[in-house]
């Protein structure tokens, strides 16, 4: 059946006020562009007329500006899940003075389940990236998938954006398989991190299509160079695996390796791959950014499974030229099998994500700035975090030039707990906290991960507060948080004050 062209601004009109969009993508890789700026256009016209016109967003992770952006600073967006990293969409989210968006964050390996097991309120229409749309109805994703499968078998309308910047020798790469709900499930049959179960193409129903053509380009930022701390924070990292790798706690033919979003993230892969005594590994994650790949041309990552190229768009276009080198050591996923905990505890990934703060027990915050604004969300690092054979946090031991210690006698928003903690970096030192019970792990977090000039202090906060199982004084617990909030430095915490 021919398919049915249209303009974006045609797409646009086909979505309504209350609606729920699903979009492709993972991160700013695979997103549509063209059809949600053309939205937020329509919002903001049907506003000027004093009409609503807000949306719910459904997505993989965070998106690019076009997508966030856009929507946010239109004011059209009636709810957001999960993850999100635009500086406008996180400001509409924080900010109660003005309309807030409703942003309620899952785990992504859960959301393409949740909206399918209808928790969510359905979707309606699917906004999806594609390099190709076949007369028969199959959508080859781009660079990032998302819940791509299940959001377009759920909508009424599948709006696909067919970005002709994209190569179509991308087919291939994708490995697409959506799980059936309970009690139907049955085991995900990958065993190994290369192996491929689904279609190259999510199938729909060419009566549901409508394809707008763009050639709009990949929104990738760039990388900071590795600095001072991130690299120190790399090797440490490195390093630590080396010694367990040396004790036999890892096997010398190493395990898959997870490694969260950003800069730190990059960094300590960067350092693994300088490390002469970590053997050639393979990486099963969600996010594939720039160092994973040139990691696998430099031969120091064998095969890598992920859900999206969460490349620079220097990195993207490289990658588009040595497409034929890639294509047989690289698979994309759905989140929900990217993410999958049945499968991080099969093959016994080791995780490694990024903290906002951590507490002297090894409790993590990685989503919430001062227990109240919220930063970006959960992501996955608590689909692998929970099952991973080791998970690993990382963080400078500061933030905002040390005035912020990201070690704290208690973190002020719990994404993950000690009970799957198993290993805390900064620039200063590796603190392991397996079989360790809270006294323990408070000195060993304090001496090995702490920046000196709070040392200190979290000892005085240990001794002055020792009692039971776990040293913790519900008061003075946040006297840190407070002194900065006070004096602009936590260093100024005076815990005295709440042990009186
Ligand atoms: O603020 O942007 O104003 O400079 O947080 O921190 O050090 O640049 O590190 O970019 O790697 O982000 C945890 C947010 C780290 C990220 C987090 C401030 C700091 C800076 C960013 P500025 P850095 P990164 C994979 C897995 C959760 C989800 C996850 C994240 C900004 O890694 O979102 O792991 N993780 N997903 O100054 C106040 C503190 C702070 C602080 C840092 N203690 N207090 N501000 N900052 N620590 C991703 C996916 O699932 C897709």
């Amino acid at each position: 059946m021919a398919l049915n062209y249209i303009s974006a601004k045609e797409a646009a009109a086909l979505i309504n006020h209350n609606d729920n969009v699903g979009f492709s993508g993972f991160t700013h890789a695979g997103c549509p562009k063209v059809v949600p700026k053309e939205l937020a256009k329509r919002a903001e016209e049907e506003h000027s007329k004093g009409n609503p016109f807000k949306i719910g967003i459904f997505t993989g992770a965070s998106s690019g500006d076009s997508l966030d952006g856009s929507l946010a600073r239109a004011n059209a967006v009636k709810f957001r899940t999960p993850y999100q990293t635009n500086k406008d969409m996180r400001n509409a989210i924080n900010n109660l003075d003005h309309d807030p968006i409703v942003y309620f964050d899952i785990h992504l390996s859960q959301l393409a389940q949740e909206i399918r097991y209808g928790f969510l309120g359905g979707v309606d229409i699917a906004v999806v990236e594609a390099c190709e749309v076949t007369e028969s109805g199959e959508i080859v994703p781009t660079s990032g998938v998302g819940i791509t499968p299940t959001i377009c078998r759920l909508a009424k309308i599948v709006i696909v954006e067919l970005n002709s910047r994209v190569p179509k020798k991308l087919r291939g790469i994708h490995d697409i398989y959506e799980l059936q709900d309970p009690p139907k499930r049955r085991h995900i049959n990958i065993f190994e991190v290369q192996s491929r179960i689904g279609l190259e193409y999510v199938k729909v129903d060419t009566q549901k299509i409508f394809v707008v053509e763009t050639d709009a380009e990949n929104e990738g930022g760039h990388f900071t160079p590795v600095d001072e701390i991130t690299s120190k924070i790399g090797e440490n990292v490195a390093n630590m695996f080396v010694s367990e790798m040396k004790k036999g706690d890892i096997p010398p033919t190493f395990l898959p390796i997870q490694s969260g979003v950003g800069n730190i993230a990059n960094a300590v892969l960067g350092a693994m791959g300088n490390n002469k005594n970590i053997p050639r590994f393979e990486v099963y994650t969600e996010v594939i950014q720039d160092a994973v790949l040139d990691m696998m041309r430099q031969g120091n990552i064998s095969f890598t499974s992920g859900c999206s190229l969460t490349l620079s768009n220097e990195a993207m276009d490289k990658f588009y030229l040595d497409l034929d080198f890639f294509k047989n050591k690289l698979v994309l996923r759905p989140s929900e099998i990217s993410n999958n905990p049945e499968i991080v505890r099969r093959l016994g990934i080791i995780g490694i994500n990024t903290a906002i703060e951590a507490d002297i027990f090894g409790n993590i915050n990685s989503t919430h700035v001062m227990g109240t604004n919220m930063m970006n969300g959960i992501g996955g690092s608590g689909d692998f975090t929970r099952s991973a054979y080791l998970s690993v946090f990382v963080t400078p031991s500061t933030a905002k030039g040390g005035m912020i210690s990201a070690i704290v006698p208690k973190v002020t928003h719990e994404d993950h707990s000690e009970h799957s903690v198993k290993i805390l970096v900064t620039e200063y030192g590796v603190a392991d906290l397996r079989g360790k019970g809270p006294y323990a792990r408070a000195e060993e977090i304090i001496e090995k991960c702490a920046h000196p000039d709070y040392r200190p202090l979290l000892h005085e906060y240990v001794s002055l507060t020792k009692k039971g199982h776990t040293p913790q004084n519900l008061y003075a617990c946040f006297a840190f948080h407070q002194a900065f909030l006070e004096t602009g430095d936590m260093k100024n915490a005076d815990l005295r004050r709440y042990l009186k």
